[in-house]
């Protein structure tokens, strides 16, 4: 086993710390290190934290890690922004409202920067949250900021995850809805002590009523004040209660399907990695694409003769 991970299992922060930037950089050790860590995954709850910009996220995650801690638990955090993936660390910094936790050595919190990571902003955060896990992690908290595909994406890691809307969310909610059902274990509406939260609570619980959703989880709707550590003990009971069922709502079907996408992924980059690779290296494969270079055939008809070609020589 490589000496970073042995380090990492012991829980060296410093470890811990360099293999995340080694998964943000796209280092080609990262698969290496992952296999290494397989067997140590396992213990972390990962909980999912997404919705609108501003909703007041990382405000409830600062109050979720008081809580944990109160517990005794060790909490990490990955913060990720995927509208922005070349912004890196340090604008993503802004956006953390967590350093009551700063100086607490059972907490560590990380903003994803994505700059040259194979695989896109899912598997990278994926990689993170695992090494967390490993590192010894109760809790690994991923924050992400929106509600598209790629939040959804990165929120099937989660074995819980919070959709954040405040009562400005109205049309949010609208335009979104069957994606906030599928993505949403529960709803929080933060900054309650505005006007209109009771009526985003009732269009929420609404919504959810009339989902033909076969699941055996009744989605809860809560009120929280972030700001005001308002509402997160409820908020905690009702996370503790969906990871106690966790088992029971999760199908090994569906376990098998992730892994499988995950898979099919990581062949897909290799067998690209591959061709690259094999173009460089082979003028008959180069010559072969010219043609589609040149726009004289369909990349279709240029990459079926590139894969015949690659399977030929092998
Ligand atoms: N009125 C009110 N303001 C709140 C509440 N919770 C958080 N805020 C404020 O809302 C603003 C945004 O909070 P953040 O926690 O940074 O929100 P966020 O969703 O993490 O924001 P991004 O990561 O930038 O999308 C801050 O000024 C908070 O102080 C609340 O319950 N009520
Ligand atoms: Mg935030």
């Amino acid at each position: 086993m490589s000496e970073i991970v042995q380090k990492l299992l012991s829980g060296q922060r410093l470890a811990l710390s360099r293999l995340i930037t080694l998964v943000e950089n796209g280092s080609d050790k990262i698969p290496q290190y992952m296999s290494e860590i397989h067997a140590s995954l396992g213990h972390a709850y990962y909980l999912g934290v997404t919705g609108p910009p501003g909703a007041g996220k990382s405000t409830l995650v600062n109050r979720l890690i008081a809580q944990a801690r109160s517990q005794n638990l060790k909490v990490g955090v990955v913060a990720i922004d995927p509208s922005s993936p070349f912004s890196g660390g340090a604008l993503l910094g802004d956006r953390i409202r967590m350093q009551d936790h700063a100086g607490d050595t059972s907490v560590f919190i990380r903003s994803l920067a994505t700059r040259g990571a194979h695989g896109g902003l899912s598997r990278s955060t994926r990689d993170v949250v695992r090494l967390m896990d490993a590192f010894g992690m109760d809790w690994v908290i991923i924050e992400t900021v929106g509600v598209g595909q790629t939040e959804l994406d990165i929120m099937e890691l989660a074995h819980s995850t919070l959709v954040v809307l405040t009562p400005e969310s109205g049309d949010t909610i609208q335009t979104m809805k069957a994606g906030l059902l599928e993505v949403a274990d529960i709803f929080v509406v933060n900054k309650s002590d505005r006007e209109g939260a009771d009526k985003i609570v009732h269009e929420l619980r609404a919504m959810i009523e009339m989902s033909p959703s076969k699941k055996k989880w009744k989605v809860p709707v809560l009120k929280t004040q972030a700001f005001q550590n308002q509402g997160i003990t409820e908020l905690v009971e009702v996370l503790k209660e969906h990871r106690a069922t966790w088992d029971k709502l999760v199908s090994p079907e569906s376990q098998r399907r992730l892994r499988q996408a995950e898979l099919e992924e990581i062949l897909q980059d290799r067998f690209l990695q591959y061709f690259k690779e094999a173009l460089n290296h082979q003028s008959n494969l180069a010559s072969l694409i010219e043609p589609v270079l040149l726009g004289k055939i369909s990349a279709y008809e240029g990459a079926e003769q590139v894969f015949q070609e690659i399977m030929k020589s092998r």
